[in-house]
């Protein structure tokens, strides 16, 4: 299913489209890339170009390009591969490449209002299933350095019965017998890198920038294992002369929907066909580890660290285990945004409630990092009244996501004998959530790469005689609980808060537990 449909809505069918030739005519409207885009290097790959690498990695990009705007850093252009469809392609290609993030907010009389950039910095499209091996070239082109990530988690092909890569999956056996022509992400990125070794190239950054702990590690353990099959000798080369920085990264993205492309083009003065919405908050801490160069990502907000874990631990507990809880009460509720989930006073209380009591003391102490200021920012950030960021989109994939945003912290805190109440009912909303329809019977569709596992789990539950059965079954379900199954009190809270999400609802249950 395409995110964005190919159609305009009428209002900016007249505008001109955004390319080249319009840019001039847009400057008072919106910030653009000065430099000659011509010129630029293709130095860093990006699979999985999506709205969040638009606007998060290639604003930092765009920046660091121009740092010195006497001299503007022409290295690092950006290829941009799509693993799947052909629809941002379809959608930049006219535009070669050209198109606008919209930074939104509201006023202080709470107004919503936006501020335009056109970003230059994105060069080049590809669509991996058309052609496989223009995607390889990409990456063993001798001007590639980088070769960044946003593939979401379930790309990263983890075997969900354990840690390691999921040889059953049928991409990595596909990738393994057709080395010219691979589907994943990591078969991608190992077949090129077979290539730059055998035309005695330089070797590449391989930069996650997806939201699971140890990121760039994660991703040099299945690359490797990927390798040593292929070729030890490659694998070695491989360990030995690139690397795999750790990178924490926020800021929220919405998916694009119709309504926006038009209220943006028309603020703009010129159609564009994929334009990113997203929030003024950007942050990203990332490992100064980068094998052969790197941009000037500082003049984009970047923090280069020694090490990003803690970062992303911070990152991944309050910012995305509070998404995931508002996302899966929100979705049941009928809060169909985040915005207006964050503003029911009883959800607000629990997720102040969470961060503050069940997930600050996990955190370490950061350098410079006030926790409870944090927390209160990003209350702020989920209230963003110009966003719009719809609790069903977060609510995807939630096998690939509790883990390391909900169920880590459950982990600890069992371990240290600390209550889990309120981390419990974010973990028991997800199981409700399961049942495919909202308090209002509405249904909807679960969206999980194990959504079979999922239905499955979920028939099994109708059969269980009581509400402790039924969370004493969920918890046996490996790819999420791991080794927690049958942990007595996570048992316990868990069956607790299905209670009340069954029999009182969210907002009842929500009040009782703030
Ligand atoms: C969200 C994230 O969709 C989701 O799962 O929690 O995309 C979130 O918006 C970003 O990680 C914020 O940095």
């Amino acid at each position: 299913m395409a995110l964005v449909s190919a159609t305009f809505a009428p209002a900016c069918m007249n505008l001109p489209r955004l390319d080249p030739a319009s840019l001039p005519a847009l400057r008072d409207k919106a910030t653009a890339a000065a430099y000659d885009r011509g010129a630029l290097a293709p130095g860093i790959v990006h699979l999985g170009i999506g709205a969040f690498a638009r606007a998060h990695l290639a604003i930092a990009t765009e920046a660091a390009i121009m740092a010195d705007p006497a001299r503007p850093d022409l290295r690092w252009g950006i290829v941009g591969v799509s693993l799947r469809q052909a629809d941002t392609r379809d959608a930049l290609a006219p535009q070669r490449g050209l198109y606008t993030v919209a930074v939104r907010d509201a006023d202080t009389a709470g107004q919503p209002r936006q501020a335009l950039q056109v970003v230059g910095c994105l060069t080049h499209l590809l669509v991996a299933p058309e052609d496989p091996a223009a995607v390889l070239e990409a990456l063993a082109h001798p001007q590639a350095r980088i070769a960044s990530l946003t593939v979401t988690e379930k790309g990263y092909l983890r075997d969900p019965a354990g840690a390691g890569l999921w040889w059953a999956h049928p991409d990595i056996a596909h990738d393994l017998g057709h080395p010219q022509a691979p589907r994943s992400a990591l078969g991608f990125i190992v077949h090129a890198l077979a290539l730059r070794r055998q035309r005695g190239l330089g070797p590449l950054t391989l930069m996650s920038l997806d939201n699971l702990p140890a990121n760039g590690r994660t991703l040099q353990g299945l690359v490797l294992a990927l390798a040593a099959t292929v070729d030890p000798n490659l694998a070695g080369w491989i360990q030995a002369r690139c690397t795999f920085p750790d990178s924490m990264v926020d800021r929220i993205v919405p998916r694009t929907t119709d309504a926006d492309r038009d209220r943006l083009s028309r603020a703009l003065g010129a159609r564009d066909a994929w334009p990113v919405m997203t929030e003024p908050f950007i942050d990203w801490a990332v490992e100064d580890r980068f094998a052969a160069g790197r941009p000037d990502w500082n003049a984009g907000g970047a923090r280069f660290v020694s090490e990003a874990a803690p970062w992303e631990r911070l990152k991944l507990r309050m910012v995305n285990g509070s998404h995931s809880a508002i996302a899966y009460l929100g979705a049941m509720a009928g809060w169909d945004t985040v915005d207006r989930a964050i503003n029911e006073p009883a959800l607000r209380a629990f997720v102040q409630a969470l961060l503050r009591d069940e997930v600050a003391p996990t955190l370490p102490a950061l350098p410079g990092l006030d926790v409870d200021a944090y927390g209160a920012r990003l209350i702020t950030r989920f209230a963003n009244p110009a966003l719009a960021h719809r609790t069903q989109q977060i609510a995807m994939d939630g096998t690939q996501k509790l883990p390391q945003r909900l169920l880590a912290t459950v982990r600890e805190r069992l371990a240290a004998g600390a209550p889990i109440t309120r981390l419990a009912l974010a973990v028991a909303a997800w199981l409700h959530y399961l049942r495919g329809v909202d308090e209002a019977q509405r249904p909807y569709p679960v969206e999980d790469p194990l959504a079979g596992e999922l239905a499955a789990l979920h028939r099994q539950a109708q059969a269980c005689t009581s509400v402790e059965e039924r969370a004493r079954l969920a918890t046996r379900f490996r790819p999420v609980f791991g080794d927690l199954a049958d942990h007595p009190e996570l048992v316990a809270e868990l069956a607790r808060a299905l209670q009340s999400l069954e029999h009182r609802g969210v907002r009842a249950t929500l009040e009782n537990t703030a």
